[in-house]
């Protein structure tokens, strides 16, 4: 297996960064290009980040020139993860501007593919990530994620995740309380299958995988919408949705290790059997939904040795990044965190000769 880091907000994607991810003995970067906030001080994510969409972003030069820069770094570029809310809104929402985002996430997918990025990592949530809290909670007092299912409110109109993509909308919805129509799983399913009839014979031809990460937190309604991977055997039905090679997981192990009454271990069995897996989200966790806090890799509830020897046994060859991790008291909370659970994760491999680069 091949160790990699995730920058997981555009800011990070840099020279420095780079360098750091090598240096730490990471191979690949996941890099992201959406404009996400990190927690303020009082550890609440910021809850109006704007959104709007960047075609010059994705464009085939700037992926390109994105690629050059990791690359001369000596580093891969093996996935870009997550997309624009403002470029998927009505995608997501069935609204006006649906057929015209189809057609730009298609551009999207040829443009990857033809900068020569092989994945794109991407979610399928109108929710989104929501409701987590920085907490000074993990081994040491750290500061980690925590969830303990704050009281849910409708999504205003004009915003996706905690993405406000018109904020004309938006400041009118929060003026006379008008908010998104409840989504049920049945229509959640059918605007997905859409999405991936539309999507995936593009992405095949064009050399592009997409791995699609579960729903965080893993709870089948959030803010009165559904959810679509909310339980480890939901990816089955995405798998069975669409034969195409490119209809990937990005198989988020803390996600799935969120979900009450599941076992992790079959779970990361069952899933990694089918060979499609995009990359792996390695991430260990305490507790379930309905509470849970994020902790370090050889601190939470899960074995994460046993995983990498599932993994291995199962014939997976691909990427593992961070995903998340408790920060650690320091002048670079982020890069420590990091380092420490790459450190981890290449020690554990090495002894299990598991170790590819
Ligand atoms: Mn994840």
């Amino acid at each position: 297996m091949i160790v990699g880091l995730g920058l997981g907000h555009r800011a990070r994607l840099s020279r420095e960064n780079f360098r750091f991810a090598r240096q730490a003995g990471a191979t690949h970067i996941v890099a992201t290009l959406l404009n996400s906030s990190p927690a303020n001080a009082s550890g609440t994510p910021s809850p109006l980040l704007a959104s709007r969409s960047r075609p010059d972003l994705w464009s085939r030069e700037a992926l390109t020139e994105l690629r050059r820069q990791v690359e001369s770094e000596d580093l891969h570029l093996e996935a870009v993860e997550s997309l624009e809310p403002a470029d998927l809104n009505d995608v997501l929402l069935d609204g006006p501007r649906r057929d015209v985002q189809i057609a730009g996430l298609q551009d999207i997918v040829r443009n990857l593919g033809a900068a020569g990025i092989p994945m794109l990592g991407y979610q399928f949530s109108i929710a989104g990530v929501w409701g987590r809290h920085l907490t000074p909670v993990a081994r040491g007092g750290a500061r980690t994620w925590t969830f303990d299912s704050p009281e849910e409110s409708p999504i205003p109109l004009g915003m996706v995740w905690n993405h406000v993509y018109d904020e004309t909308l938006y400041a009118a919805s929060i003026e006379n309380g008008a908010t998104i129509a409840e989504v049920s799983s049945d229509e959640l399913w059918r605007r997905y299958g859409e999405f991936l009839d539309a999507i995936l014979p593009l992405a095949e031809t064009s050399g592009v995988k997409l791995a699609l990460h579960p729903d965080d937190p893993p709870v089948p309604v959030l803010r009165g919408t559904a959810r679509l991977v909310y339980q480890p055997g939901l990816y089955d039905r995405v798998l069975a949705l669409h034969p195409s090679v490119s209809n990937c997981m990005e198989l988020c192990v803390g996600t799935l290790a969120e979900v009450p009454e599941s076992n992790i271990y079959e779970a990361v069995d069952h899933l990694s059997a089918t060979g499609r897996i995009g990359y792996v989200h390695f991430r260990n966790v305490n507790g379930t939904v309905p509470r849970y806090s994020e902790d370090f890799v050889d601190a939470g509830d899960t074995d994460m040795v046993a995983i990498l020897q599932i993994l291995a046994r199962n014939g997976y060859g691909g990427i593992l990044v961070p995903d998340h991790t408790p920060e650690l008291d320091s002048q670079a909370p982020w890069h420590s965190g990091m380092a420490y659970a790459l450190g981890w994760m290449r020690g554990a491999l090495s002894a299990m000769n598991e170790l590819a680069f």
